[in-house]
Parts: structure tokens; C-alpha cells; sequence
């Protein structure tokens, strides 16, 4: 199947036809003049699926049980598998950075190919794919699942922040940083703790919030409190795009004292005088100072710049223009999408790629035996709000941001037996049978505990 093809007759022709493009692209110089490769392969499979992280860890295991071994290539480039839902109670000491990966060889299903390289140049109209090692993969079916990238070298000063030792400044969003995140906490005694939630779609939307409950708890805990003034600034309208929650949660940062302020967005870090810059979105170009002893920074994020260079592949907003209900390229018809890549207008967590799972495995082998897609996604996703250190709101919810629970309980409280689920069944339902291509997400567990429910709530 993989033909070795030497250097000068390639298939990635594209890359050569056309030098003047690609001249000031330092990446794609380093691979024309590389003497590390001799050869460039091209490649040939039934699904290319690009990326390895939940989405796609998922759906090759599900394509490549079906299709059999290697009709399945994975493109991804990275060493470690990280379950990011473990990030934010890393940052709060609940777990530690170790516990929340293993490696691509580990959870890559047997079955499919991986070719650990990065996707750089997407031609949907020649079925192809170029990676950054130069070889060209050619497929008869597409999944983007490339996830998200953080951009913290978008807000000026703060990616020099967080690489000072012993700073005030930490995220959770990233493995290089999260660990910095308890470090930061345990050395603060006093001042000013501020939250940021950016100005661009992310991942797990609840996450900056998480944080801010969890800091809060970690200071009543050491009867530290009253020394730390907490302030959440976000980006977004609202606290929580669903209102259900979102009346929870209100009350919550009202009993706790923390201060709320919505349409701010952070702008720049001046940390040699530990101020953030804020802008208040409803009045641009009107700048706020504030003082920080520990900044929390959530990054702006996008899909990844090689694929939005794609334009015939995203939409408008740099994602993946898909059908929001079979998840099928809404101009190529074997293309598809998953999870945070995706521009289906759902929130982007694990677990509306668990739900979209199923739809797009179905949809894309229909589309295989030239069948009409059935399949649809309601735009399930669930955010476990982790409340503090023994507490956590499941909220579960659809497009219509109108909340679809799974448990006969009133998931808009904080209780224990959501925050035992979210921090110990979790990982195990993620590596046991999310990345095996087992978990459909808990629509069926849904339908089976309704028969638990008050009529009211089903
Ligand atoms: C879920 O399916 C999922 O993906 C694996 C998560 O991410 C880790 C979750 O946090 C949650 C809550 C779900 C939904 C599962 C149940 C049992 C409600």
C-alpha cells in the first residue's frame, strides 16, 4: 500500500509547483532542504483521521474495528495522550499531571496506522492530505479532529509570564503550565486573585470557572479567605450559557464573595509590575488595570492555522463547516468532523465528542455503502462544574441550551456524588471505553434512568 517514492518525484506536488508560497514559511523550508528524510511516502487508506486526541482516538478505534487492520491511518504528532478534564483539579493539588496521560502508542487502537507527524496542507478536491515529513497521504474518507490550539502569545506578556519562575501568573489549559497552577496557589497568602475567560470560542467553557470555585475553596479551607479578593473576568455575556445552570451558579459566586464581571477580556500582562490589562468589551478600547498577586489566564484558541489555511474546509469562525446534525462537510461529502474542530455550534468538551461519536461512525459508513445518512446530534455536551474539593453541578444540556440529564437527581445542585463521578469514574469511563471506541456518550444510560424521573422532568 505505502510506495517509497524518492525525494524528486513525490507526491506532494503541490509543495513544489509552488515555491513562492510557501518561500516564507520557515517549516516548510526546514522539510525541502531536511537531509534527515531521503525518502517521501504516499500513503493510501480508507479513512485518514487527523488527530489523536478523544475524538479521534475514539472513532479510529471504532473505524478500524470495522474496516480491519491499517484502512485506518492517524495522523498525530504527539508523544502523550493528555485527559484535559483532569487539568483543572490538577491545578487544585486533587491530582497530579502524571496521573492525566498515556502515551499515543498506548491508546491508538492496533488496528490503525499511525504516522506521528503533523497535518500541513489539506486538498479536499484531490482527496489528500501532506504532512509535515513531506508524505502525502491519499484517503477515501476525511475526520478532522484536530482539536484546539492554545494561542497564549496573543495576549502581549503573557506567555513571558508564565514561563517566569515562581510567577504570578498560571493556567491550567496547558500540561506545560497546570502543574504551575497549585504551585502558584500554595505561595499566595494575600491580594488580588484574578480569573480570566477570553474572547474566542474554548475548550470545556466551564474550566475557568472551575478554577476560580476550586481557589476559593482551597482559602476557606485554610481559613485564609478574607486575605484574597476574587474576581472572575470574562469575556462572555454570561456566567454560564445555560441559564438552568447559570441561576446556580450565580448564587454560589454571591455567597462566596466573588466578584463577577462579564464582557472583560484580558489583554495584556505587564508582569514586571503584576497588572493585567483588561478591556470591557462593551466599550472598546476602554482599558482596565488591575493589580494581581495570582493571575489565572485562559488563552484565546482556534483550530489549528494549517487547517484554517484551508479555506474550502472552515467556516467563517476557522472551523470545520459541518452539517450541525450529521456532522458530514457540509461542501465535501467524505469529509467529516468531531469534537473541538468542529463548527457545530455545540460547547466543546470530551463529552459532546462522546455524543457526536456514534453519529458520525454511523453517518460516515453510510456514506461508505453510498447509503442516505440517518444519523443525527443533538448537540449534547456536559459540563462537570467542579464546585470545590468535595463538590460538583453536572450540567448536561443541547443546542437549545436547555438542560438533558441523564441522572433522576437535580443535577443544578452541587453535590458529592457528581464530583466522585467527575474525578474517579471519569478517567477510567474515558480510557476504558471512550478511547476504545465503546462510549456512545450516556444517551442510553439517559433513556434508562428516565423510567427514575418525575413525569415533569422527562
Ligand atoms: C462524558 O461522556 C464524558 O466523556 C467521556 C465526560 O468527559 C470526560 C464527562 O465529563 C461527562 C460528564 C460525560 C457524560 C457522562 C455521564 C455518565 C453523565
Amino acid at each position: 500500500m505505502n510506495s517509497r517514492i524518492p525525494l524528486g518525484i513525490r507526491q506532494c506536488n503541490r509543495l513544489l509547483a509552488t515555491p513562492i508560497y510557501y518561500a516564507n514559511e520557515a517549516s516548510t523550508l526546514t522539510r525541502l532542504f531536511s537531509t534527515s528524510r531521503l525518502h517521501y511516502e504516499r500513503h493510501e487508506c480508507i479513512v485518514l483521521v487527523v488527530g489523536g486526541g478523544s475524538g479521534g482516538c475514539a472513532m479510529a478505534a471504532k473505524l478500524s474495528s470495522h474496516l480491519g487492520k491499517d484502512k485506518v491511518i492517524v495522523l498525530e504528532p504527539e508523544d502523550k495522550h493528555y485527559y484535559q478534564p483532569m487539568f483543572t483539579l490538577i491545578g487544585g493539588g486533587m491530582k497530579r499531571l502524571e496521573h492525566s496521560y498515556k502515551t499515543m502508542a498506548d491508546v491508538l487502537p492496533k488496528k490503525a496506522k499511525w504516522l506521528k507527524e503533523k497535518a500541513m496542507e489539506f486538498d479536499p478536491d484531490n482527496n489528500t492530505v501532506c504532512t509535515s515529513g513531506g508524505d502525502t497521504i491519499k484517503y477515501d474518507f476525511l475526520l478532522i479532529a484536530t482539536g484546539l490550539q492554545l494561542k497564549y502569545e496573543k495576549i502581549p506578556g503573557l506567555a513571558e509570564a508564565l514561563e517566569i519562575p515562581n510567577g504570578k501568573v498560571c493556567s491550567i489549559y496547558s500540561p506545560k503550565y497546570v502543574e504551575g497552577v497549585y504551585d502558584l496557589l500554595r505561595r499566595t497568602n494575600e491580594g488580588n486573585l484574578i480569573f480570566t475567560f477570553p474572547a474566542s470560542p474554548v475548550k470545556c467553557p466551564g474550566a475557568p470557572q472551575k478554577i476560580v470555585y476550586i481557589v476559593d475553596h482551597y482559602f476557606r479551607k485554610l481559613g485564609k479567605r478574607d486575605k484574597v479578593n476574587i474576581t472572575y473576568n470574562t469575556a462572555l455575556p454570561v456566567l454560564f450559557g445555560v441559564k438552568h445552570y447559570a441561576d446556580a451558579l450565580w448564587p454560589i459566586c454571591k455567597k462566596r464573595n466573588i466578584t463577577v464581571n462579564t464582557r472583560r477580556n484580558l489583554v495584556e500582562v505587564r508582569h514586571a509590575e503584576d497588572i493585567a490589562v483588561f478591556e470591557d468589551l462593551d466599550h472598546p478600547g476602554q482599558l482596565f488595570e488591575e493589580k494581581y498577586s495570582l493571575l489565572h489566564a485562559v488563552p484565546p484558541m482556534s483550530a489549528p492555522d494549517d487547517l484554517t489555511k484551508c479555506r474550502k474546509l472552515v467556516n467563517e469562525a476557522g472551523f470545520v463547516d459541518v452539517n450541525n446534525s450529521t456532522l458530514q462537510h457540509v461542501r465535501y461529502s467524505n469529509v467529516f468532523a468531531i469534537g473541538d474542530s468542529s463548527g457545530s455550534p455545540n460547547s466543546k468538551t470530551a463529552a459532546a465528542a462522546a455524543a457526536q461519536s456514534p453519529v458520525v461512525y454511523r453517518n460516515m459508513i453510510a456514506a461508505m455503502e453510498g447509503k442516505p445518512l440517518t444519523d443525527v446530534y443533538d448537540g449534547y455536551a456536559s459540563c462537570p462544574l467542579v464546585t470545590g474539593y468535595s463538590t460538583c453541578i453536572l450540567a448536561e444540556f443541547d443546542y437549545n441550551l436547555q438542560p438533558l440529564e441523564t441522572f433522576p437527581v437535580a443535577q443544578n445542585k452541587e453535590r458529592y456524588s457528581m464530583f466522585i463521578m467527575k474525578k474517579d469514574f471519569m478517567p477510567l469511563l474515558y480510557w476504558k471505553l471512550m478511547l476504545t471506541g465503546y462510549w456512545n456518550g450516556p444517551g442510553l444510560m439517559r433513556k434508562l434512568l428516565g423510567v427514575f424521573k418525575p413525569s415533569k422532568s422527562k
